[in-house]
């Protein structure tokens, strides 16, 4: 059932660990909403749309029903869930892996010493399918949390959970041994919405602002004055997106440079502009870059 009333339906994460990076992407969107701490419902007030707040192992399978038309979600509950949703954009946040871990001191060395042993999980469907794909008969024992310490307690050989830093594991005795899946957050919707003709025009408008804003992300626009005849050196430099704007200044023989660079090459190659000519160098943020 899609909505009736037009406006497009967005599920995020209510709590936890998506939460902070997805509303600040609806914002970098320029989206004005007030998030409602306890209700499920918070309208933007300048865009067709409503942001709906819920658990995240709920938002495939109703971005598939069609309760809601988008969902933020990482890909592995979608995965889990075998939701028939349609990705539309990688969000870039959200990083994490599906990593099965073994005792540090333990036996298990390869993927074939698993054979046999129990392996504890809350994402039995996505094991299941990896065990099946390696041809390797193994147990599964379904968690609903903590599993990293099932081997203290004796409830698992190894563990197959979310990884990020890896300091959960390390500090429960526990060594990677195998990455079973890559993950991070995605945009989603479903086939029936993007049939609909008024919510695809929404989506592909939201869509825009998306996929700008992550292009804004990390990167600076930068200005700088320097003589004609240093441009050639400063352009081997300045590693920008595209070529960089050259003006001609009032001072006879000078030039202004725009260009986009990244926030993190920025420190590194300014000593080398300076020295290759440039001065006046001013850096600005970027908020949105449409291509
Ligand atoms: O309440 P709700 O059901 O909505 O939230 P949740 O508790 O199920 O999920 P939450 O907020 O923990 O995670 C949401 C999503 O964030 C996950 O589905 C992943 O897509 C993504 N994500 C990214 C992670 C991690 N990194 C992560 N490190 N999810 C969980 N972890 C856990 C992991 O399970 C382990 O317990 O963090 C621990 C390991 O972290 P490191 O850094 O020590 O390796
Ligand atoms: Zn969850």
């Amino acid at each position: 059932m899609i909505a009736a009333n037009g406006r497009l339906k967005i599920a995020i994460q209510k709590n936890g660990r998506l939460t902070d990076d997805s509303v600040a992407l609806l914002r970098a969107c320029g989206l004005e909403f007030e998030l409602s701490k306890q209700g499920l419902y918070s309208p933007a007030k300048n865009f067709e749309l409503d942001i709906l707040s819920l658990r995240d192992d709920d938002i495939p399978e109703y971005v598939q029903d069609g309760v809601a038309d988008l969902g933020i979600v990482g890909e592995n509950i979608i995965k889990e869930k075998r939701a028939h949703v349609e990705t539309l954009i990688r969000l870039g946040y959200g990083w994490c892996r599906l990593v099965i871990s073994v005792p540090q001191r333990g036996s298990i060395r390869s993927l074939a010493d698993l054979r046999g042993k129990r392996i504890a999980t809350t994402y039995p469907v996505i094991l299941a399918n990896f065990l099946k794909q390696q041809r390797l008969k193994a147990e599964i024992v379904e968690l609903s949390g903590s599993v990293e310490i099932a081997p203290a307690l004796d409830v698992a050989d190894a563990i197959c959970d979310l990884m990020s830093t890896g300091a959960t594991a390390r500090f429960n005795g526990l060594k990677p041994l195998y990455t079973v899946l890559e993950s991070e957050a995605v945009l989603i919707t479903s086939a029936r919405v993007l049939r609909n003709k008024c919510k695809k025009e929404l989506i592909d408008s939201l869509l825009i602002r998306v996929s700008g804003s992550l292009q804004a992300k990390g990167k600076r626009y930068m200005m700088m004055n320097a003589p004609v005849t240093a441009v050639p050196g400063l352009r081997k430099i300045i590693p920008s997106l595209k070529s960089p704007t050259i003006v001609p200044l009032a001072d006879e023989g000078m030039v202004a440079l725009h260009s986009v660079i990244a926030e993190d090459v920025f420190w590194d190659v300014m000593e080398k502009l300076k020295k290759a000519g440039a001065s006046d160098i001013v850096v600005v943020p970027i908020e949105t870059i449409i291509a």
